[in-house]
């Protein structure tokens, strides 16, 4: 049995949600996951692997939906609720997800999905129970999407075994107890929110309470009536929450900052965190936020100590049951301090990209999986250096293809061509920009272009400043520098 859930009917009378103004038990979920798996397997023994998706706000809900594709022996596909119909559809299709569980506020936006697969709303489910399979600990568990530096996202396949190292390490790591309280404000079809905050919380039959909507005053009422003690989030989270404390007033503030010394302990990472934020978040709280470093690919792999120093600019030391190892150019691993690819080894490191046995293969090196960050290591202790491709853009904490939202731009009968680029920012730790080559029938970028191309992507990978050129800058073979790019849009 999936260890996960197993775990839980120990729990059974302690709170696991808080959602939507509701309190649910680690028994209401294990029941409504029953009910749902059931419904799941309408007569069958064991989904067998089959792609389940799922179209959820961060709930009581999502958990027991994801829980009940597990249970069912399915693989869980959960979809990004801001993306547009084309990317969901995308995720429909590459996973021919067999099924699509949704909720009703996303009633309208899956309809067209619908001949593709078979809809499923959550609320439609009643109380039916079967018995419900053995899943082996081997067997795949979940499908999350990522963007890379060739082609359409890709599909990175975990186990239950490499879910279950992923949760072990950090419950290890950050010495989860039954005792904690977290607040979840994180999206959930990424690793931060769904490991890292809710997995880990109900392996430790602590409690995690939801709040579907990023917003500060609804967090720091949250923060003030005292009822959690750990909070993570990406830097964006942080530098937004500093300004709204800015903002307050001085009786306020003092409010928050008492509530904020309480807590047990706060997380930043999916990218890297300012030492001006930690600095102010410490003013503000009382609290060293603890960097760690991580991917959808393994979860998290190093991480700054719980106990010891949290040195401002260093990820710190690879997680208990890691291998971390630098590796230059070259491919000779590094031990004299120089710059290297990060490559790692481990338990929780993914099975595979879906149905992409050539992504898979290149992704590795003699069995160590090549991440595309260069660090430095000095004791043991690592520090970032950045990605080494500029055609990765970390945006709010999202991993973003530069490739991806050019081949959209392309398909604009106003583009002849056009090169995207992120470009450093103090909240968003980076922002999409685009230098865009007219057709030669257009002077001036026409109104319609901005709101066609937001109907296409996310808002997270809307550019948000334009550049018009006579032509992309080049070097000597005709292949576009996007450092020269991203030159010119920081002269501007
Ligand atoms: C949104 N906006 C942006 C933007 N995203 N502007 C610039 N750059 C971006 N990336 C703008 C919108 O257009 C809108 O503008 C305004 O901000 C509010 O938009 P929103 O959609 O309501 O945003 P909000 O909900 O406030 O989201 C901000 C956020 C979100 C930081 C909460 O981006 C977020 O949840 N990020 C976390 C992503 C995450 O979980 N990453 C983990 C990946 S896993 P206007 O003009 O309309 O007001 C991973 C591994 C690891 O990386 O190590 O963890
Ligand atoms: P994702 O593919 O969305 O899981 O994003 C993973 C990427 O986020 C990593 O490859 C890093 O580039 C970045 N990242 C995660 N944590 C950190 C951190 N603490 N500092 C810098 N970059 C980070």
């Amino acid at each position: 049995m999936i260890e996960l859930i197993q775990r839980a009917s120990k729990h059974a009378d302690r709170q696991a949600i808080f959602s939507n103004e509701n309190s649910y038990l680690y028994k209401d979920l294990l029941k409504r996951s029953s009910q749902i798996a059931s419904k799941l397997l309408n007569g069958k023994l064991d989904l067998n692997g089959d792609r389940i998706a799922f179209i959820i706000d961060p709930s009581f809900e999502y958990v027991a939906v994801q829980w009940a594709i597990w249970r069912a022996g399915g693989v869980a596909v959960p979809l990004c609720t801001k993306h547009p119909l084309p990317s969901l559809e995308y995720v429909i299709d590459d996973t021919q997800a067999k099924a699509l569980i949704y909720v009703d506020n996303y009633s309208s936006l899956i309809a067209p999905l619908l001949n593709k697969t078979t809809g499923i709303k959550e609320e439609s489910i009643r109380d039916v129970q079967s018995d419900l399979p053995d899943v082996d600990p081997l067997r795949n568990a979940m499908i999350l999407y990522t963007s890379g530096t060739t082609g359409k996202p890709k599909g990175v396949v975990s186990t239950h075994q490499n879910i279950e190292a992923q949760i072990k390490m950090l419950v290890t790591a950050w010495e989860w107890s039954p005792e904690d309280r977290i607040l979840n404000v994180l999206p959930l079809h990424h690793v931060h929110g769904i490991i890292n905050v809710v997995s880990c919380a109900m392996w430790s039959g602590a409690s995690c309470r939801f709040q579907p909507k990023f917003d500060e005053a609804s967090i720091f009422d949250v923060f003030k009536s005292g009822k959690i003690n750990l909070f993570m989030a990406v830097p964006t989270i942080y530098y937004k929450l500093i300004n709204f404390w800015k903002a307050a007033s001085p009786e306020e503030q003092k409010i928050i900052t008492r509530a904020l010394n309480k807590f047990r302990l706060m997380v930043s990472g999916s990218a890297a965190l300012p030492i001006s934020t930690l600095e102010e978040w410490k003013n503000i709280s009382g609290q060293v936020l603890l960097e760690r470093y991580g991917m959808t690919e393994m979860g998290m792999a190093i991480s700054n100590p719980y106990d010891g120093e949290r040195v401002p600019g260093s990820i710190g030391f690879a997680l208990q049951g890691m291998q971390v190892r630098l590796v230059n150019e070259e491919g000779k691993v590094i031990k004299d301090g120089s710059p290297g690819e990060i490559q790692v080894q481990g338990p929780n490191v993914f099975k595979e990209y879906w149905e992409k046995p050539e992504a898979t293969k290149d992704s590795f090196v003699e069995g160590w999986f090549k991440t595309g960050d260069m660090a430095v290591e000095l004791n043991g202790r690592y520090r970032i250096l950045g990605r080494n491709s500029v055609d990765i853009i970390k945006s709010g904490g999202h991993k973003i293809s530069a490739l991806e939202i050019e081949e959209v731009i392309r398909k604009s009968p106003v583009v002849k061509d056009c090169g995207v680029v992120g470009i450093p920012d103090e909240e968003w730790g980076e922002i999409v920009v685009a230098g865009l080559v007219l057709n030669q029938d257009f002077e001036a970028l026409p109104e319609t272009f901005e709101p066609w191309l937001k109907e296409q992507l996310p808002n997270f990978q809307w550019p948000r400043e334009y550049l018009l050129l006579d032509d992309l800058p080049r070097n000597v073979m005709g292949k576009v520098t996007k450092k020269e790019l991203q030159k010119q849009f920081q002269n501007l």
